[in-house]
């Protein structure tokens, strides 16, 4: 992939399948580090970061981003956040982290299916580019 950004500019906003369905399927392999009923963790395939992780809802019903979110889906957001901090001790990142949501092109989302960035084991910048 050329860059995340041109990922992203690729991308059509869609609700149809996206690849971490077949992630949450089994059908393509991932290197899984956290997961319960509703949640699923695990390492970016691009990582800008020495840790990068994904979590996501296994079920998306009409997540593809943040800004579809509706009012029902207030617990698995929280779910989702939680599960960040969960993830981030599991891995050590004592002194800090950081966690992302792309959304839509201009926000740098290149996968339609909501997913929160936890990004830690070096000092982080500001702004994001
Ligand atoms: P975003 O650009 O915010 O939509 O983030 C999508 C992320 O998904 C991006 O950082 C790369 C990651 N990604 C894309 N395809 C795969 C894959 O097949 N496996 C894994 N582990 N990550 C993927």
């Amino acid at each position: 992939m050329a860059s995340e950004k041109a990922a992203a500019l690729a991308a059509t906003p869609s609700d149809g399948p996206t690849i971490f369905d077949k992630i949450i399927k089994r059908e393509i392999p991932a290197n899984i580090v956290y997961e319960d009923e509703q949640v699923l963790a695990f390492r970016d395939i691009a990582p800008q970061a020495p840790i990068h992780i994904l979590i996501i809802p296994k079920i998306r019903d009409g997540l593809t981003g943040l800004s579809k979110a509706e009012e029902r889906h207030c617990e698995i957001l929280g779910r989702l956040l939680y599960t960040a901090k969960l993830v981030a001790k599991q891995e050590g990142l004592e002194d800090g982290f950081r966690i992302v949501i792309n959304d839509g092109p201009t926000g740098g989302q290149s996968v339609y299916h909501l997913h929160i960035h936890l990004l830690g084991g070096r000092q982080m910048d500001w702004p994001p580019g």
